[in-house]
């Protein structure tokens, strides 16, 4: 908002020293209470900001952000985020993708945005994105193979994620079919894969991954608090957004590479080692039945096999799973 871009600037003149709420709000042209409001939402992003009493406000550290330089400086990676398209603010990283793709945009471009306002989760559901704390990425990906071999790439997704966060934190985080990352029970990251294809061919697939990275408790809307769940939390820590993109595709090139060469199965034991469902009693809600049964693993195609009370087997493409 206008408000905000006045506050940073006026934050940006005092060049690290105090101001006092009353300047601000002389400089802004607003009320000490508005002024308030809008250094506490700072403050919710991931600014760091000292208030004293009768000196005011200055600003102690910036978020970092993850633009295209963040990113690359250090990146491992041969392919995977040569080319990054970034923004401060999209609807939704997906949708930037799949025009770039649509346009040509080689394999391995990356959009990432710091905030999303209509995060797309899978069924039309929403993904919450705020800004500056959590990573929010579509990868562009150019795989030669049959469409119906695609959710197999949801997977490959979820284990480079979950070595990623291996890699920049002390946590191990398991995996529930087909997509959750979850720490402690709780979701830290969802993917959505989508295609452009034609016939049988493949165009693009669109790997769009989401991860809480720095909220805090309290951060999630009211119907997240009990099943979101951040690295900050979990850690009690910050964790830096662009170090972590760097660690997952650096760890996604590399299984992207033997998935080409290989095809899913060594994926698919990596991801057995995650999962947090397997062997357990769930509960798979489909569009149009409720299992509940024993998950016994997936198929080489990727597809939950779910033994039910009644000892049938169930072959599960597209469900919620529940771990009661
Ligand atoms: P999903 O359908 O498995 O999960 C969506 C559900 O998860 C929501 O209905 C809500 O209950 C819960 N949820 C929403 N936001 C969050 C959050 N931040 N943390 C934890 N739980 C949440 C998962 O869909 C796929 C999400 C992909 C998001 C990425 S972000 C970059 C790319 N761009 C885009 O628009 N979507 C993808």
């Amino acid at each position: 908002s206008d408000i905000r871009t006045k506050l940073i600037e006026a934050f940006s003149k005092a060049d690290g020293n105090f101001i006092s709420g009353q300047e601000i709000a002389e400089y802004i042209g607003c009320s000490r209470t508005a002024v308030w409001k809008h250094i506490e939402e700072l403050r919710s992003e991931g600014y760091i900001l000292e208030a004293v009493r009768k000196k005011g406000y200055r600003i102690v550290t910036k978020p970092e952000k993850v633009t295209a330089n963040e990113i690359q400086l250090g990146l491992a990676a041969e392919v995977f985020g040569k080319a990054i398209h970034y923004e401060e603010t999209v609807d939704s990283t997906q949708k930037i993708a799949h025009r770039l793709a649509g346009s040509g945009a080689p394999e391995g471009t990356l959009v990432v945005a710091e905030e999303q306002s209509f995060g797309k989760g899978r069924l039309s559901r929403n993904w919450y994105s705020p800004k500056y704390t959590g990573i929010w990425m579509s990868l562009i990906l150019r795989p030669n193979i049959p469409f119906q071999q695609a959710p197999q790439l949801t997977l490959l997704a979820a284990v480079a994620v979950v070595q990623g966060i291996e890699e920049a934190t002390e946590l191990m985080p398991g995996i529930k079919w087909p997509n959750d990352i979850l720490i402690n029970g709780k979701k830290v990251t969802g993917i959505l894969t989508e295609l452009q294809a034609e016939a049988d061919r493949i165009h693009s697939v669109i790997i769009g991954i989401g991860i809480n990275v720095n909220q805090k408790n309290g951060d999630f809307p009211e119907d997240l608090l009990e099943k979101a769940s951040s690295l900050f939390i979990e850690t009690g820590h910050q964790v830096s957004r662009a170090k972590l993109i760097q660690h997952i595709l650096v760890k996604m090139e590399i299984l992207y590479k033997l998935y080409l060469e290989q095809g899913f199965a060594p994926i698919k034991v990596l991801w057995e080692s995650y999962a947090v469902s397997l062997g357990k009693e769930i509960k798979a809600s489909t569009l149009t039945e409720t299992i509940h049964g024993t998950a016994l693993g997936i198929t080489e195609e990727g597809v939950l096999l779910v033994e039910g009370h009644d000892g049938q087997i169930h072959n599960i493409y597209s469900a919620d799973i529940e771990l009661p």
